[in-house]
């Protein structure tokens, strides 16, 4: 008894640091922390059943909040152990690390348990732990508080069965919750039975007023995960399952695929999760890929021309559950979900290589399928990259300042305000003294903008011009657009009357008509009708918008020639000049943009700077007779 007095001063030494820091062992005090506890447990037997020795587990949440895990493996052996003087059983329980290498026949083949601390961390962290093994013909019984042997282990009865129940009460005291979450246990429950085929895992909680059991069995294994997966969902084709080995790593994958859009790939070493991927996930992906697309190739369902599946374009819709099994794995990553271990994707990519490879060959039908289906993922990837050159990503203008070159007008208002988007920087600065600096915004606009050769929208905002102006409209662009953000219910598109000017007109038009359709439906549009000619006869001035116009007034007032101006530029008038013909509300003429309008820009703009040469010819040919002011 004073040997295991020693002992017992020894375990709890051993055992301190794991209550003075759980964190470091189990992660965290909390919920989180509270069932790594359970995965503990459980993880011991199903390691127990992954070497073939246990074919049932029993999970159990009982009445008073203790939970126990039961197998009907070897059972924990119970002599005494050669380095610790005690039983294997209290060994286990009490030494960290311990685990399955104290084993008297050697350790696991593969061993379970995300941080590999083993069943002594759950002793340390709980008030009350009962361990019951039967094996040797004898029933078996040992309990702890707080990490400590009560008192030695002994045999309680007889047994003709083996197996081995581990029970423990969390302590309240160092774990900040002790409700075990059902739907949580339950989840982790099924996903081991589908892990580790031909298990039969049951679970009951027995707490007053939550009572429940169910059970699992999968004889498909994984095969069977990825058929609860699909649940609900359209497949294509069979689920194929893969199995292998090479030296000690196994693998397994099933998968099949579905009409959805994502992929669901869900990958496990030694039947723990690993969210992050790793190296089992990259060979899968590789030989998937390389395979599918060899496959294509030889049976000329790719042409030459046509591009390889990218590995995106493999895994769109696909459905697979791969599992491995590794002599030591390393879990890498922020919350240790990543698969480390750089032989296994080696392994994964040659096993999954040769086996899919044959499948495909004696399932044309199948592999027909899956081959379409990659075929259809690629089709769509390039539409989309099309579609997505046009439209900006969201938050690409988000937080952006108003451009420097903006006069804003100091009304708030967008139904009284006005924006003039001008060419040029002189006309701009005219513009800027002439206007009613309340109700009136201005943007110079550079000649700059003509170099723009495409729409695409991503090009046009690359042009600073442009982006200015879409920042001071105020109501974003392509996926972010909110007509209720538009700082201004008038944008008037004030151009010179001359070739540049019409280009740039029926540029802006088109990034409007493509890109900001509703402001024009809903008429935000104008275009300011500046005259061509001023006429004058002492000290009054008549202005003309047209050469009719022109003609009638000079002779009504008996105009002279030297008195007629033709305006070229709007920089050609003063301040005075521009507000008066051109931007008093009161005076001025202002077209409104319509839809035809705007489509009308749009498809000469297309003709003119499209790739379609055969139409422009024809235009320029039509219409050169046309040509009057032509500025070379
Ligand atoms: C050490 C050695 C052996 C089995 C086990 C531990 C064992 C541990 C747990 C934990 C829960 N259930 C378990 N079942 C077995 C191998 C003993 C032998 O060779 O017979």
């Amino acid at each position: 008894m004073s040997e295991y007095k020693a002992s017992n001063i020894q375990v709890l030494e051993g055992l301190e640091p794991v209550r003075k820091r759980p964190g470091m062992y189990i992660g965290s005090t909390d919920v989180r922390g509270l069932h790594h506890l359970v995965w503990e447990v459980v993880d011991n037997s199903i390691d127990e059943a992954m070497a073939g020795h246990a074919d049932e587990i029993i999970l159990k949440i009982h009445a008073d909040g203790s939970l126990s895990v039961s197998d009907n493996g070897r059972g924990i052996p119970v002599g005494k152990h050669p380095k610790t003087g005690l039983s294997t059983v209290e060994t286990v329980l009490t030494v960290l690390h311990a685990g399955g290498k104290f084993g008297e026949g050697g350790g696991y083949k593969v061993s379970g348990g995300l941080h590999g601390v083993g069943v002594s961390v759950v002793n340390a962290l709980s008030d009350k732990v009962e361990v019951t093994v039967h094996r040797d013909g004898g029933e078996y019984f040992v309990s702890f508080a707080k990490g400590v042997p009560v008192e030695p282990l002994k045999k309680v009865g007889d047994s003709d069965q083996t197996g081995t129940t581990v029970r423990f009460w969390p302590d309240g005291s160092i774990m900040e919750t002790k409700d075990f979450i059902w739907s949580t246990i339950k989840k982790r429950i099924r996903e081991q039975a589908y892990l580790t085929r031909g298990i039969t895992l049951t679970m009951f909680d027995a707490r007053e007023g939550q009572e429940a059991a169910c059970q699992f069995y999968f004889e498909g294994g994984i095969k069977s995960f990825v058929h609860h997966l699909n649940e609900g969902i359209t497949t294509y084709g069979g689920i194929m399952h893969f199995i292998g080995e090479e030296k000690d790593t196994t693998f397994e994958v099933a998968l099949q695929y579905t009409s959805e859009f994502r992929d669901r790939v869900q990958c496990f070493a030694n039947n723990i999760a690993t969210p992050e991927g790793g190296t089992h996930l990259t060979g899968f992906k590789v030989a998937l890929a390389r395979v599918l697309n060899k496959y294509a190739r030889e049976q000329n369902l790719l042409k030459e021309k046509d591009p390889s599946f990218t590995s995106d374009d493999v895994l769109e819709g696909l459905t697979a559950v791969v599992s491995v099994k590794v002599p030591e794995p390393q879990f890498e990553g922020q919350t240790k979900g990543k698969l480390g271990n750089s032989h296994v994707r080696g392994v994964v990519e040659r096993g999954i290589g040769k086996t899919l490879e044959e499948y495909l060959m004696e399932n044309p039908k199948e592999a027909r399928l899956m081959i379409d289906k990659c075929a259809l993922a690629t089709r769509a990837r390039l539409a989309a990259r099309a579609a997505r050159e046009t439209v900006i990503r969201k938050g690409a203008l988000e937080g952006a300042s108003l451009p420097g070159k903006l006069a804003d007008c100091s009304s708030k208002d967008p139904a009284t305000s006005e924006l003039f988007i001008v060419e040029g920087d002189s006309a701009g600065g005219s513009a800027k003294q002439g206007r009613d600096r309340d109700s009136q915004a201005i943007l110079p606009l550079r000649g700059k903008i003509l170099n723009t050769e495409s729409c695409r929208l991503e090009r046009m905002l690359a042009n600073n011009e442009i982006k200015n102006l879409v920042i001071a409209m105020g109501a974003g662009i392509g996926d972010t657009y909110e007509q209720g953000k538009l700082r201004y219910h008038k944008i008037v598109i004030m151009t010179d009357a001359d070739v540049d000017g019409a280009h740039i007109r029926t540029l802006l038009l088109t990034l409007l008509y493509r890109h900001f359709k509703p402001l024009v439906q809903a008429g935000h549009i104008f275009i300011a009708q500046p005259p061509l000619y001023k006429l004058s006869k002492g000290k009054k001035t008549w202005y003309a918008m047209t050469d009719e116009e022109k003609d009638e007034i000079m002779a009504e007032h008996e105009v002279k020639g030297e008195n007629m101006q033709r305006y070229k530029g709007l920089g050609e008038m003063n301040p005075e000049q521009l507000w008066e013909t051109t931007m008093d509300p009161e005076t001025r003429t202002i077209a409104q943009v319509t839809i035809e309008d705007a489509e009308k820009a749009d498809h000469i703009f297309r003709v003119l700077m499209g790739d379609d040469v055969a139409s422009r010819r024809k235009f320029i040919q039509t219409h050169a007779s046309e040509v009057k002011d032509l500025d070379i």
